[in-house]
């Protein structure tokens, strides 16, 4: 017999992307972002103010198995470093094949997609708008309007997150303000 989990319902506010009871709001702060911005003379510079670039909101503990789901909010404010928009930290789930289903809430952002082979996709994401990513892409999320950006997310409780890979390597292109409009620009930190 397998033991029944409790059905649960969880409230989420769809504008600004606030779970009331999540379990956990993780704050991710410049300092937390080092050396992944392409212009790191801007980004040294910016480390002074340290501003809060996003947040998330964990809706679930769920069981960490095979089988389960979590899902959560993202919220990523306007701004910009060196001309290169906010973004979240980015990375593989550390089970390489497990997908995930993004959603957009509020505001305007890009999903910026990347095989282990530096093959680069981008989703545009305004409300609305479900993304799915496949199995082994690297995701990145980047707030390109004025206003915050909020999308929900909910993919495998066991999926895992692979940052590292990101740290050590970046991703293979960059998006940043030109004549007023997001461009993908080659990031010139990349190395494959
Ligand atoms: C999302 C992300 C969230 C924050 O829930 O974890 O948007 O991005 P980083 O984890 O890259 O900082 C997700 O993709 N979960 O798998
Ligand atoms: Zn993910």
């Amino acid at each position: 017999m397998p033991e029944y989990m409790t059905p649960f319902t969880t409230m989420i506010n769809l504008t600004n992307g606030v779970i009331p009871n999540a379990v956990v709001v993780q704050k991710r702060y410049l300092k937390d972002m080092e050396g992944l911005f392409a212009d790191s003379r801007a980004e040294d510079a910016e480390m002074i103010n340290n501003p809060l670039l996003y947040e998330v909101h964990e809706a679930t503990n769920n069981p960490m198995e095979e089988g389960q789901l979590r899902y959560s909010t993202t919220t990523i404010y306007p701004g910009k470093v060196g001309g290169e928009y906010y973004f979240t930290r980015g990375h593989y789930h550390e089970i390489g094949n497990r997908a995930e289903l993004y959603m957009g809430l509020a505001g305007e952002g890009y999903l910026l997609l990347m095989t282990p082979d530096g093959e680069i996709n981008v989703q545009h994401m305004t409300p609305g708008a479900m993304s799915y990513i496949p199995p082994f892409w690297a995701h990145r999320t980047i707030n390109i309007g004025k206003e915050n950006f909020v999308f929900f997310s909910c993919y495998p409780s066991d999926a895992g997150y692979d940052y590292e890979s990101i740290v050590d390597k970046g991703f293979a292109q960059i998006v940043v303000e030109q004549d007023g409009k997001p461009t993908l620009l080659p990031n010139p930190k990349w190395t494959k």
